[in-house]
């Protein structure tokens, strides 16, 4: 049996009560987000005649996702982190902005506090046996393609095994391995030496895999490395780059893969004198052009949840 119901008069008093919307006090755009939520919510249940069994399946898949830490991790699974990006990227055109380095999803797993090094940075804290070395260099530019001096580049990726410090399931990567922070001099040059990722898959009995899995979805990513760029008269830039050559290269599950943020990757020798771990190493350039601020602002900076460490 299929009822329609949403229409009437009591369902949309209902919605009005629960958000309160025409009452006094509390937040009014928060009233006018859940307003419109829930009616989309009511909706929909009205339209593909939802059973109480399948409301109550995602009310308590709520409380798993809660739980398992992983609201943020299904935003990027179920495209909703790209959507910003596509709105984000509409937004540029609307105003003329063009030529930067693509933006990209942050992703769940950046970690602020990282310390600050002037041109380039180790990375590679811990041992990681099935990792050989990388270094990943470039230049900060402006929309110019001058070089920025003071650009600060930071830079976070998982280890061989997918794995990100502090959210790392072993718990055996100490603080902040992996990831760094890097400020550029006047020739705009930044360099990070560290090892090669892995690419990263959903915690198999977490709430964001089980959600896949009904899709019939993988929840795998490419190796990549992620980067947040800023500098005084620039926007701040998210982004990353895909290791090239990996197989899940153009099937990400977070959709974070883009034209432009797929480098090269260069076999090098003399890692020894460099101090790396072996003599053969892999090296990728990534110059990255930042874009100028918006009426004197930067008009793309994101606040959101982040974790936050110190330096052991
Ligand atoms: C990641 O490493 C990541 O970058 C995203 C977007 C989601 C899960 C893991
Ligand atoms: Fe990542």
């Amino acid at each position: 049996m299929s009822v329609k119901v949403f229409n009437t008069k009591e369902v949309q008093d209902l919605l009005k009560a629960a958000s309160n919307i025409e009452g006094v006090g509390g937040n009014p755009r928060a009233k006018e987000i859940v307003h419109r939520l829930l009616s989309d919510l009511f909706k929909a249940i009205d339209d593909l005649n939802m059973t109480p069994d399948e409301i109550w399946a995602g009310v308590n898949y709520l409380n798993k996702l809660g739980s398992d830490g992983e609201s943020a991790l299904l935003a990027a699974g179920l495209g909703l982190e790209k959507y910003i990006d596509i709105r984000l990227d509409a937004e540029d055109a609307a105003i003329g902005i063009e030529g930067g380095t693509p933006r990209t999803i942050e992703g769940p797993l950046y970690v602020a506090g990282a310390p600050i090094k002037d041109g380039e940075a180790r990375i590679d804290l811990d041992d990681d046996a099935k990792a050989g070395p990388l270094v990943i260099r470039g230049t900060v530019t402006g929309p110019d393609g001058k070089p920025v001096a003071g650009a600060i580049v930071e830079a976070w990726h998982a280890n061989s095994h997918g794995f990100y410090s502090h959210f790392d399931p072993t718990g055996e990567q100490t603080p902040f391995n992996l990831r760094g922070a890097v400020r550029t001099g006047a020739d705009g040059k930044y360099e990070f030496k560290t090892l090669m990722p892995t690419g990263y898959g959903c915690p198999p009995q977490g709430a964001t895999q089980q959600l896949l899995n009904v899709l019939n979805r993988h929840g795998n990513r490419p190796a990549h490395v992620h980067f947040f760029v800023s500098g005084d008269q620039f926007r701040k830039l998210t982004t990353q780059f895909n290791i090239e050559g990996d197989p899940l290269t153009w099937d990400d599950f977070a959709y974070a893969t883009r034209e432009g943020l797929v480098p090269p990757v260069t076999q090098k020798t003399g890692g020894k004198a460099l101090g790396l771990k072996t003599d053969d190493y892999q090296e990728i350039v990534f110059d990255i052009r930042l874009t100028p601020l918006v009426q004197g602002k930067d008009n793309q900076v994101v606040h959101r949840q982040r974790a936050e460490a110190q330096p052991a």
